[in-house]
């Protein structure tokens, strides 16, 4: 047992948010579907022409005390948001670049800088999703150019590294939740530098096993020991036995992670909560997502859902 880790350990449930310029597409280019989070992606959409998405993000329903009243009426005891998705645009006011809320958007709020407040006055954990691999950046962007980038290590020590450091000292959060580590550049030794810079700047940070190379599949776990990271991260499954190991189960409420309006195939309160209790029979942790609109709003029918599961959990509304 970590002494760090009982927080988290006894949180057994957090809220995860994907939310960032996707959010204006939400789920549809040119009149075709597919591709949430993923959309330049998966319709290969030139960096000029996503970039411009930017100057449509305006969400001026975010309130930050409402999402955090959301996650607490179900129950959650921290958050983990997209500081930076694959896409790579910075949810944060970044010194580092102009690919970011304050800079590239009309919206000029620093959501991170909100959000982060607001789960300090609720009294509930403030974590960041980060992507490793970043398609707007030159140098570590595999959807350009597929081979592997020799500038690579620019970006790391350059601008990743520096985001990071920029991130724990402004927003100062509980958790970094990693992802898009299986780029080629990226190595287990890399994840292990880079672990132990982060742990060096904050102590009692945690750090999910996607900062290493470590997880084998949707599966989540580490195929090999000494792995870099404190917790395996299986995607939209569980696992099917209790491990003596640190996981948390990441899974989405409807079937996208960013927001797709025309995604309602929506999971039953039942089958959420059912999924919450087998998780934590296993001893895990559930991170259940939410994709908020490009308004701002957390869409109704996940507002629904998380509020059954807090009545069942018999939340304190009062709290
Ligand atoms: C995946 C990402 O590629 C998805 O977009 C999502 O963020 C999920 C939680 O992790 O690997």
């Amino acid at each position: 047992k970590i002494q760090r880790m009982q927080w988290w350990e006894d949180g057994t449930f957090g809220m995860f948010i994907h939310w960032g310029l996707y959010a204006v597409p939400a789920g549809e280019y040119n009149g075709k579907g597919g591709g949430a989070e993923w959309i330049m992606e998966t319709h290969k959409i030139p960096t000029p022409e996503y970039e411009k998405y930017a100057q449509q993000f305006d969400p001026q329903k975010f309130d930050a005390k409402k999402w955090v009243s959301i996650a607490k009426a179900a129950g959650a005891k921290y958050i983990v948001i997209t500081s930076k998705h694959h896409d790579g645009f910075s949810m944060w006011d970044s010194k580092v670049t102009t690919y970011d809320i304050m800079d590239a958007t009309p919206f000029k709020r620093d959501i991170l800088k909100e959000l982060s407040d607001a789960c300090k006055a609720g009294g509930i954990k403030f974590g960041l999703y980060h992507s490793i691999m970043d398609w707007h950046h030159p140098n570590a962007n595999p959807k350009q150019k597929p081979e592997v980038q020799p500038e690579f290590s620019k970006y790391r020590e350059e601008y990743l590294k520096p985001q990071l450091a920029e991130l724990i000292k402004k927003y100062d959060p509980a958790i970094l939740w990693f992802d898009g580590e299986w780029i080629a550049e990226w190595t287990e030794d890399q994840g292990k530098e880079l672990y132990n810079y982060l742990r060096n700047l904050k102590p009692s940070l945690l750090i999910n096993n996607r900062i290493g190379k470590a997880r084998g599949g949707m599966e989540g776990m580490n195929k090999y020991a000494n792995a870099a990271g404190d917790f395996g991260t299986p995607e939209q499954e569980i696992l099917k036995t209790n491990s003596q190991e640190y996981w948390e189960s990441c899974m989405t409420l409807n079937q996208s992670w960013g927001f797709v309006k025309n995604d309602h195939k929506w999971k039953s309160s039942q089958t959420l909560i059912d999924n919450l209790v087998d998780v934590a029979a296993k001893g895990g942790n559930y991170l259940l997502n939410v994709g908020p609109n490009a308004e701002g709003e957390i869409p109704e029918p996940s507002v629904e859902r998380l509020d059954e599961i807090g009545k069942w959990l018999g939340v304190n509304r009062q709290s």
